[in-house]
């Protein structure tokens, strides 16, 4: 196909074979290229990484670690597993590392079951409040196995309440106190959870799945010397493969890498592994970590860009790669807004705010990020025009004027091309 030289020959083949699926793999390329992606925990991998992923690695099975697996012929899948846990530690000063998570999720299943049981008493971010399925939603294992008791921010900063922390922990002795969230745009104080953590004997889980990537590029401060184990995914703000990955202190190694072989997964993915590893190589060099201080900068950018044109920041604005926007003063609710933008070719997610009064399904919020148009190499300027053309979507129902916005989009978009020739 001429116009697709990114996929190469294997595409070519690919689609003489497969041409339904080919179509796909087209149309979602075009999809990624034309539209703004604004989702905020999502991100654009770079070919060398696609590359380990679409390898030969993903034919083989190697269940247990390098050097002690269950099956033969695993002598070049140890060495780009070595490499992975390598540079893991080296980037994130880590005493240990697992590379074999397949998913976030995959990943905290294995931090519950290595410190706690069934049953025991964990405390853990709301989801309403910006946490996550996993960290106690009543329709996860979370929630069904566990009892995890709940913290939230402070309905008039919007911030984090640790003096609210503290007392649940006191009152309810948990095995297990969990920060991270998917929709906190602030920086959590990882050194008073710790404290918090000490006073009473629970362990400090740190699920930081969406912020790693600017810890990566050392834009934030890391959680990694506080916590006893720090779970993430590998494909946000870091920019790699779809999966998860483990960090934890040397004395917790056996029982993380126990939790997770074979306590939740059998074999790995060894091309994801691969994955892991080259954009782990990709994180340690100087051009990431100015993209880690630019994809704050742009969200900063893109908050105050929505501010102006009246809607709110939560909790007064951005220090990471999200922004959570209460847009009631648009006077359409969070789900109406998707699904314009959507129309507009804007990608983003409606999001419940801190309190907010409407349902889930419905939220009175967007999330907004800008890790994948940082990695585009839109910039300051560009946000701005990004805001104003949310703040256009959410205000028409008029298909003409949301086409005539699309095509504003693409023109943007072209500008700033992602996987060309
Ligand atoms: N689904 C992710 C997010 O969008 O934040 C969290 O797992």
């Amino acid at each position: 196909m001429s116009d697709t030289p990114f996929y190469g020959p294997d595409f070519d083949l690919l689609s003489k074979q497969d041409p339904d699926i080919a179509e796909i793999l087209l149309s979602e390329l075009h999809r990624q290229q034309s539209d703004l992606q604004l989702i905020a925990s999502e991100n654009f991998t770079s070919r060398a990484v696609l590359a380990a992923l679409g390898s030969t690695l993903s034919n083989k099975y190697a269940e247990g670690y390098a050097g002690k697996r269950y099956y033969g012929g695993c002598e070049e899948v140890d060495k780009a597993e070595i490499l992975a846990i390598d540079r893991a530690k080296s980037l994130f000063g880590a005493e240990h590392a697992n590379v074999q998570p397949h998913s976030g999720a995959s990943a905290n299943i294995a931090v519950y079951a290595a410190f706690t049981k069934p049953g025991d008493t964990v405390l853990a971010m709301s989801l309403p409040h910006g946490g996550h399925l996993t960290h106690g939603s009543k329709v996860n294992f979370s929630g069904k196995w566990f009892n995890v008791v709940s913290y939230g921010v402070r309905q008039s900063d919007e911030l984090i309440d640790y003096d609210e922390l503290r007392d649940l922990a006191i009152a309810n002795k948990p095995k297990m106190i969990c920060s991270g969230a998917t929709a906190y745009p602030s920086l959590i104080d990882f050194e008073k959870v710790r404290a918090i953590c000490d006073e009473v004997g629970a362990i400090m889980w740190v699920d930081a799945a969406h912020f790693i990537g600017l810890v990566a590029g050392k834009a934030i401060p890391s959680p990694v010397p506080y916590a006893d184990v720090v779970s993430f995914t590998t494909h946000k703000v870091l920019r790699g493969p779809r999966g998860g990955m483990i960090l934890s202190k040397a004395a917790h190694a056996a029982a993380i890498d126990k939790a997770v072989f074979p306590g939740m997964q059998g074999g790995p993915i060894m091309s994801a592994v691969a994955g892991k590893a080259v954009a782990l190589k990709e994180c340690a060099q100087p051009s990431y970590q100015k993209y880690a201080l630019d994809v704050i900068s742009n969200c900063q950018e893109l908050a105050k860009g929505l501010e102006n044109e009246g809607m709110r920041a939560v909790s007064g604005g951005t220090q990471t790669h999200l922004a959570l926007i209460d847009i009631r003063s648009t006077n359409v609710n969070g789900k109406v807004a998707d699904q314009r933008c959507g129309l507009a070719g804007i990608v983003l997610n409606k999001n419940a705010i801190p309190f907010d009064p409407e349902s889930p399904a419905v939220t009175s919020g967007i999330r907004v990020g800008s890790a994948a148009t940082t990695t585009q190499g839109l910039g300051k300027a560009e946000m701005h025009v990004i805001a104003s053309f949310i703040a256009r979507a959410i205000a028409t129902e008029a298909e003409g004027e949301l086409s005539q916005i699309k095509k504003e989009v693409h023109a943007l978009t072209s500008r700033f091309p992602i996987y060309a020739a």
